[in-house]
């Protein structure tokens, strides 16, 4: 490795260059580099003012995340900034920032000790620390409000946004915007500022306001970190940081923004959501399948299917920038699709999410249509039909005479065998699942399932793809629900027997939501339509073993009817605004679905529930692991996070197995196993590791080893 930092004189411009790729991160050795060279600069007679940047694609990214697990773990003193932060700003000769690509984190609080800071066109700068379940502990809570004013610290800090170049110039963050080579122009500027006495940002307060305009900022700040970040300790701690800042002294705010990160760091979210972030990286690492292997070009991509999902991912390509044909086989479904698709459009609009003119490029790009034409010029085309294998093995017999030949051919089904789709059409290894959410179009999941006989470049093209596309690719194998669903059925099925086994409908969601799910199971199946797992249960009915309790609960409601949010009514019933409420009538269902199968119905607790539920995630997860239908443990966790409303800071079912503890899960399953039988048979893995005192992060190294 070469000097992570180092220095070189032009003409009496100091200037210091970090060099620790990929994002120069804050590692070992960063911050005393630094250090040591500022304090060279300011002995060195020659130099007038000096210009700190980082090279390759970034200023500072932050403090190298890999460190915090050591800290927690004792192997690393506590991590602080504070002494190189006071020598910048304490440096007598001034100091120049020069900020490309994201000043994040530390790289920001490092770029705010500076004395000035330019940056170029298209840099970005934020504090997004609370992703990863801390603040911001180099006093970017202390600096940022006296730099940008409280408002825009509380939104940086609390929900960790970054900005543009151009916002951070009017808010003050950022003194000049460079056109052109960024050193030069920072040279230039430095040039320009040697030899004025150098302004110390941590002594302004011109833009900290008083207590009586910054109550109701603070209080609306809070309001909306516990409505948006339902559950994350991390923003509301950087919003007491902040108004910190606002109340005490520089040294003060300092020592009570240091507290709070200390216990931040310390905490099992931040633990949870420092896993989920490598976790999102760790998923594009494929064996097999190294970073060189081969894409296809994406240009032009075709959708069959103009329903909910088949419209979200004809925007999704849009979005990209790809051009789209969208087809149907009605006039009066297509039109309803792309009614569908500019009403969310237009939404966006309406929410300042983009513009007008945004909003037409991108329907610009959505052509539909009733016939096939133009499908024989896509590069991908996506199936997105009912979920029924007939249907789809027609879809890619026609696809299959109608493509070009390098084309990849995608099927959207959710639970349906690829290989058996596949089977239709002369190129298998052409053919993969691309598994999209509801809503396509806003769900961050893409679940990649390989067939027998997908060839990597397919694979490794749908990865690409999905980064396009602004997606999590995940891949899994090819087995009845692939790694998401397949994990859902115990879920969902856990959710109908304890309503049957006497928990009301609401008491199962509660529990759920206030655990962190976005939603309890059976109004999420309300929103989904109950019709759907309907569908799946009748396709698959002769697959169930006789005599093994099968839930009843979701069919019935089925057969009076009841579809969900969209037939008004489900689990619950709703009013016209969509709003929920209990109904006896549902009661009534499950208590006559219970009286038949012989369940006596008795009182269960929150915690019953919550165990049920997500063990049932767990067992089905480590057998899915068990097969090789997913990589690693990690995956599941990304799948559950981005796909499934799992809440981030619990870090997936399987990180929140392991912070529980795999002996004591694998003894709670044991004992539903023992009480409701077969269905909770323990997955072998998990009593290996439990046994071991192994965690499923231990189980991915060994597989990595
Ligand atoms: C902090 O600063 C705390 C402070 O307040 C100080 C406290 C005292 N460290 O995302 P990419 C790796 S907390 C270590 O694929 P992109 C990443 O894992 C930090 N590694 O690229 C990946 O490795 P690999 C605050 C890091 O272009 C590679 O770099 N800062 C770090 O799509 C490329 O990353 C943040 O939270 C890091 N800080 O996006 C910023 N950052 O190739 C977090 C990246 O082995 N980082 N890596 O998989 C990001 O948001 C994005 O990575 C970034 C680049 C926008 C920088």
């Amino acid at each position: 490795m070469g000097e992570l930092v180092r220095f070189s004189l032009d003409g009496e411009i100091g200037v210091i260059t970090i060099d620790n790729p990929p994002v120069n991160a804050l590692s070992p050795g960063v911050p005393e580099g630094i250090g040591t060279l500022i304090e060279q600069a300011c002995r060195n007679d020659s130099v007038r003012a000096i210009v700190v940047i980082g090279a390759g694609r970034t200023f500072i990214a932050g403090a190298d995340i890999k460190e915090f697990g050591k800290i927690t773990a004792g192997q690393r003193p506590r991590l602080t900034l504070h002494p190189l932060l006071n020598a910048i700003e304490n440096s007598p000769k001034p100091v120049v920032m020069a900020i490309h690509g994201t000043a994040f984190g530390g790289g920001l609080e490092v770029a705010m000790s500076g004395h000035y800071r330019v940056a170029a066109q298209d840099a970005q700068v934020g504090q997004p620390e609370v992703k990863l379940g801390i603040i911001p502990g180099a006093a970017g809570t202390q600096r940022l409000p006296r730099l940008a004013g409280v408002a825009r610290a509380v939104e940086m800090c609390a929900f960790g946004e970054p900005v543009s170049a151009t916002v951070a110039f009017a808010d003050g963050i950022v003194d000049r915007i460079i056109d052109g080579d960024l050193l030069a122009g920072a040279v230039a500027f430095a040039r320009e500022i040697a030899g004025i006495a150098p302004p110390k940002p941590s002594e302004r307060t011109g833009k900290l306001g008083d207590a009586a305009a910054n109550a109701p900022l603070f209080a609306s700040a809070r309001e909306r970190a516990r409505k948006t970040k339902r559950g994350w300790m991390a923003p509301l701690a950087a919003i007491d940081a902040v108004e910190a800042a606002t109340t005490l002294s520089f040294a003060e705010g300092c020592a009570k923004e240091a507290d709070l990160f200390q216990q931040c760091l310390f905490s099992d979210q931040s633990k949870a959501l420092i896993h989920a972030f490598f976790g999102e990286r760790a998923v594009n690492k494929i064996p097999g399948i190294p970073k060189e292997t081969s894409t296809l070009p994406i240009r032009r991509a075709a959708v069959v299917g103009a329903g909910t999902m088949g419209g979200g991912i004809a925007m999704n390509y849009a979005n990209a920038g790809i051009p789209v044909v969208l087809k149907e086989t009605a006039q009066e479904a297509l039109d309803r699709g792309m009614a569908t698709i500019r009403r969310n459009y237009a939404n966006s609009v309406k929410n300042g999410r983009f513009s007008q003119a945004v909003m037409d490029k991108r329907l610009a790009l959505i052509t539909p249509q009733l016939t096939y034409d133009g499908f024989e010029n896509a590069d991908i085309i996506a199936e997105a039909v009912f979920e029924g294998m007939a249907l789809k093995k027609e879809v890619f017999a026609e696809l299959d005479k109608i493509a070009k030949p390098d084309a990849i051919l995608a099927s959207n089904t959710s639970t349906l065998d690829i290989d058996e789709i596949a089977r239709t059409t002369s190129r298998p290894h052409m053919v993969i699942g691309h598994h999209y959410f509801s809503p396509a179009n806003v769900m961050r999941l893409l679940e990649i399932v390989r067939g027998a006989e997908t060839s990597n470049e397919v694979i490794a093209t749908s990865m690409a793809l999905a980064k396009k596309l602004n997606k999590v690719g995940v891949l899994v194998g090819n087995c009845r629900g692939f790694a998401g669903n397949r994990m859902l059925g115990p879920y969902g099925r856990e959710a109908q027997f304890l309503v049957e086994e006497g928990a009301p409908v609401d008491a199962v969601d509660r529990a759920l939501y206030e655990f962190g799910m976005a939603m309890g199971p059976l109004a999420m199946n309300d929103l989904a339509g109950l019709d759907v797992g309907w569908r799946i249960r009748k396709e698959y009915q002769h697959l169930e073993k006789p005599g093994l309790r099968q839930p009843r609960v979701a069919d019935r409601l089925c057969e009076l009817g009841r579809y969900g949010q969209k037939t008004g009514a489900g689990y619950y019933k709703y009013d016209e605004n969509r709003k929920a409420s209990p109904d006896p009538e549902v009661t009534a269902i499950i208590e006559e679905v219970a009286k038949e199968q012989g369940i006596v119905r008795r009182e269960i607790d929150a915690g019953e529930i919550v165990e049920r539920t997500i063990y049932a995630l767990v067992n089905e997860g480590a057998k899915i692991l068990e097969e090789g239908i997913a990589l690693r443990a990690v995956d599941l966790d990304i799948i559950y996070l981005t796909g499934y409303g799992f809440p981030a800071f619990r870090g997936g079912p399987m990180w929140y197995a392991s912070t529980v503890g795999l002996a004591k899960v694998h003894e709670r399953i044991c004992s539903f196993h023992g009480i409701h039988g077969e269905k909770w048979e323990p997955a072998p893995l998990l009593a290996r590791l439990a046994a071991q005192g192994k965690t499923f992060e231990d189980f991915d190294k060994e597989k990595s080893a």
